[in-house]
């Protein structure tokens, strides 16, 4: 069996058929059922914050989160290019231009000292991302948007159950979007939801998921199908129990790494972010200076069946796709973006990763 560089969190079978058990009743099977009600006020209360739209998957999210705001076509949008693909096709998908800025060597989180140099009269929004679930400087980017009066649109996809000081990724920028996909800390086999203190949204995002319908069943704006369905509301509830237990699990395979990589020339492991409190997403590695590189790690890696991942290259600017908007065109490049992408390996992380895995996984890097 590979050793892949995540595997879902899963209850235990029989607390899913009881979770499930209803629908067999009800037949009732999406729509804003019983299950994505309950889920939804559960996930309210998590995040300590009153409104929380939930959706199929994070993508569609960030599509209705950046719709909600109705910029005219052709607005730009600040954000990183060191990221999932999902983030960049969002903004383009919605009709509006990616300007590319640069990420911070510390954190790769979006680098507040080099955003305002790209606002133009365009410029309508920000949108950050929490990538690896370290938290971007939302202080520094909050003081900026309400500068020049732009919205601040999070990609919170890996950020569930993080926190700053005390206080969830949820409540930083105006709408924030948290992904359930298999892969993440936290699952609903597939879903997402944006996170807002502002009811205003509200209307735009059920619209967005559900045809243009809100509580009736008459059409008031356009709109598409992105609705969370009775099976991926039940996983999330069932995941949402174990969460803490998850999270430490996570952390425990995250300090065996700690031990044996930290302070070996040639390798730099994450830092620490003050006032945050990590949900242990990914375990990113930057090899350079090290004996070997870091696509000769991967290859060595995958020769015993270790499965790691290069998120995220290439950085998304460089697709052919995004070529016309790419920060090579313009006087501001993204050279620490592109250094990252070309020396990060995220290694194999999740919760029930053996202690012993993470000892073998090591020993082949180092040895
Ligand atoms: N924004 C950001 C910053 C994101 O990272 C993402 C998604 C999004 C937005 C969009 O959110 P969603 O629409 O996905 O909710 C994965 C995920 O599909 C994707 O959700 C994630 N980010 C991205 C970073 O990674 P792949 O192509 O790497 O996944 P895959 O199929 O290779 O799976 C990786 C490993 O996970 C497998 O080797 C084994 C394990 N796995 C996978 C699946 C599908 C499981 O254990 N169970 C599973 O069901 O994209």
């Amino acid at each position: 069996m590979p050793i892949n560089v995540t595997r879902s969190s899963m209850p235990d079978f029989e607390e899913y058929c009881d979770e499930i058990k209803d629908l067999w009743d009800s037949h009732w099977l999406t729509n804003m059922g019983a299950k994505h009600k309950k889920f939804q006020k559960q996930l309210e209360e998590f995040f300590d914050i009153p409104y929380v739209t939930l959706f199929t998957n994070g993508h569609l999210a960030l599509e209705a989160a950046i719709s909600a705001f109705d910029f005219p076509a052709g607005s730009e949008i600040i954000t990183t290019p060191f990221t999932f693909v999902s983030t960049t096709h969002a903004i383009v998908r919605c009709g509006y231009i990616p300007v590319f800025c640069d990420v911070k060597m510390d954190d790769y989180t979006l680098d507040p000292n080099k955003i305002e140099e790209l606002i133009t009269d365009k410029t309508v929004a920000i949108l950050p991302v929490h990538v690896y679930g370290k938290l971007c400087d939302v202080e520094a980017i909050d003081q900026i948007a309400k500068k020049h009066n732009l919205k601040v649109i999070y990609d919170a996809a890996h950020a569930f159950g993080a926190t700053y000081n005390g206080r969830s990724a949820a409540h930083f920028g105006d709408l924030a979007m948290f992904s359930f996909h298999a892969t993440k800390v936290f699952n609903s086999i597939e879903g997402g939801a944006i996170c807002y203190k502002d009811v205003k949204y509200q209307n735009k995002l059920k619209g967005f998921k559900n045809f243009g319908m809100l509580e009736s069943d008459e059409c008031s704006m356009i709109g598409g199908n992105a609705k969370m369905t009775e099976f991926q509301a039940a996983m999330g509830i069932c995941n949402l129990r174990h969460l803490d237990r998850e999270i430490g699990k996570r952390k425990a395979v995250v300090d065996e790494y700690n031990r044996y990589l930290q302070g070996v020339d040639g390798i730099s492991i994450h830092s620490i972010q003050p006032n945050v409190s990590s949900n242990y997403a990914y375990y990113p590695v930057i090899f350079d200076g090290f004996k070997k590189n870091r696509n000769e790690i991967y290859e060595l890696l995958k020769k015993h069946d270790i499965i790691a991942r290069k998120y995220f290259y290439p950085i998304t600017c460089d697709l052919d796709c995004y070529k016309m908007y790419s920060p090579k065109n313009t006087t501001y490049d993204v050279p620490i973006s592109r250094y990252l992408a070309e020396h990060v390996l995220t290694l194999p992380l999740y919760a029930d990763l053996p202690v012993e895995a993470v000892g073998t996984i090591c020993r082949f890097i180092l040895e």
